[in-house]
């Protein structure tokens, strides 16, 4: 039988995880590597930094917490950012960059959330929806695109073989550039690694927050660099109504007097104080988000003199930021980490005197996680502008209720609604104004609302007809 390596065996000591090797003996040779290759990779001085972190604090009192600046939907000189966000696209300079490496537990898919069939009568994947409307914006804006899509150790090979399996839906794979976030191990309430196998500690993706660095460590950035790519356009997997590229937020980030052209964030007025979406707002100057779980209840539900939600400015994780800005801040990769936050999370482990794999009730242990947006604080000056709801966000997080499948259809058949009255068809819509019709229109057909105009359309739709355009 092989020992570790003494350098291991002295770092796990020193760190008081060397319950990871105990089963170490018992391990064929294959596996005993496999286990020291992966505790090579962990940097331990991080981990004990993190393990001695409290809570993630949001240390900011809450008075200094102010509303930001809003851009509304349609600024003064809206056409005139268009055009400038048209000319960024044609000139091949930005690429969509979907997040994709979460594990989707919530949804209980078991798969890659993009394989998810998210619309309302083809059941496309998700993955699809984004490829199709690529393929439509490059045909518009005569371009090609690159896109990029960050997976992580969890659904790499799966989403790389549902792409191939599918043809890329479309795309030449030379236009498709997947990449891995890292991980992190999770821990007990002890501060100690848990092992997912005897040869395995279990991890978790590092968040979405690990996308900075992974696009600088995986060579993405050079990639974007040597295509003339200098702004990327984020956005999260979940949410089938996403703009994959929006030229007016694009010709507002890059022109609008006080953005920076660093990193700019899309909002929607909160559906109510407990809405699950990040705020945006002002402290001390600088633009951030304070994710929903670390804003206090109270201060989430103050209104203003108006009555509506004093802090309402929603994130719905779409943002645009350069190819500068990410290349600045991981300049020396070893030095950047954005802040991470805590989650407790129910996590399968190896139980240490039976040896057998034990599936907690109760959550066991706590995940660290790096969001992207504690880069907006980061940069000299950051805006933010406001989506129409109906027009922009229907993500598919949970199994049913809010943010379902359920709730997303309807959103979509919504937003097709809006734009079939635009162009002069009636629609059926209840008390409640949603559309009582289930209707689904192809990125070949229309991206906007206002490509509709040049479509032949029905009159009218009535309540229950299924429509396809
Ligand atoms: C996110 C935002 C929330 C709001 C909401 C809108 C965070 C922490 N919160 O909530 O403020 O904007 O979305 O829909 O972002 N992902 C990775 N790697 C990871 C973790 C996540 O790629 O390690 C991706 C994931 O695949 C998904 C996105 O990030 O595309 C959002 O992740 P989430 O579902 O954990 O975030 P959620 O819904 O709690």
């Amino acid at each position: 039988m092989t020992q570790p390596p003494e350098s291991i065996t002295r770092m796990l000591k020193s760190q008081g995880q060397e319950h990871l090797l105990d089963f170490y003996a018992s391990l064929d040779e294959q596996q005993q590597e496999s286990l020291v290759q992966q505790l090579e990779m962990i940097n331990f001085q991080q981990m004990q930094k993190l393990i001695g972190q409290e809570h993630h604090e949001d240390s900011t009192s809450t008075d200094s917490i102010q509303p930001p600046v809003i851009y509304p939907t349609l600024p003064e000189d809206h056409q005139r950012y268009r055009d400038i966000g048209v000319e960024m696209i044609r000139a091949g300079k930005v690429a969509p960059f979907t997040v994709a490496g979460g594990q989707g537990t919530r949804l209980g898919w078991n798969g890659p959330k993009g394989a998810f069939p998210a619309t309302v009568l083809t059941g496309k994947p998700l993955f699809r929806v984004f490829a199709e409307q690529i393929l439509a914006i490059e045909s518009r804006y005569d371009v090609s695109l690159t896109w990029y899509i960050m997976t992580s150790p969890i659904n790499d090979d799966d989403t790389r073989a549902f792409f191939t399996d599918n043809n890329h839906f479309g795309l030449d794979p030379q236009q498709v550039v997947f990449f891995q976030q890292g991980v992190l191990p999770s821990i007990d309430g002890d501060g100690r690694m848990l092992l997912a196998q005897k040869d395995h500690v279990a991890v978790n993706p590092d968040g979405h927050g690990g996308s900075l660095l992974a696009l600088a460590v995986s060579g993405s950035l050079e990639h974007m660099r040597a295509r003339g790519i200098e702004q990327i356009s984020y956005f999260q997997v979940d949410n089938p109504l996403v703009h994959v590229l929006d030229p007016l937020f694009i010709g507002l980030h890059v022109a609008a007097k006080d953005s920076s052209g660093q990193i700019s964030s899309k909002m929607i007025p909160k559906r109510d104080p407990g809405e699950k979406v990040g705020v945006l707002c002002m402290v001390d100057g600088k633009t951030r988000v304070i994710e929903y779980s670390d804003i206090d209840p109270g201060i989430a539900a103050e209104t203003d003199e108006n009555g509506r939600l004093r802090l309402r400015a929603g994130s719905i994780g779409i943002h645009m930021m350069s190819v500068e800005f990410v290349e600045h801040l991981t300049r020396n990769p070893d030095d950047f980490a954005l802040p991470f936050h805590m989650a407790h999370k129910k996590v399968p482990y190896i139980d240490l005197d039976s040896g057998e794999l034990v599936q907690p009730e109760q959550p066991n242990a706590t995940k660290f996680e790096a969001f992207v947006f504690d880069a907006i604080p980061l940069a000299d000056s950051s805006i933010v502008y406001e989506t129409v709801r109906v027009e922009e966000f229907a993500p598919i997080k949970n199994a049913s209720g809010e943010d379902s499948p359920e709730s997303s259809h309807q959103l979509q058949s919504d937003r097709a609604g809006l734009w079939l009255e635009a162009a002069g068809c009636t629609v059926q819509r209840d008390g409640d104004g949603h559309v009582t019709s289930r209707i689904e229109i192809k990125a070949s057909t229309a991206i906007e609302a206002g490509d509709l105009r040049d479509v032949e359309l029905p009159e009218s739709i009535s309540d229950g007809e299924e429509v396809l355009l």
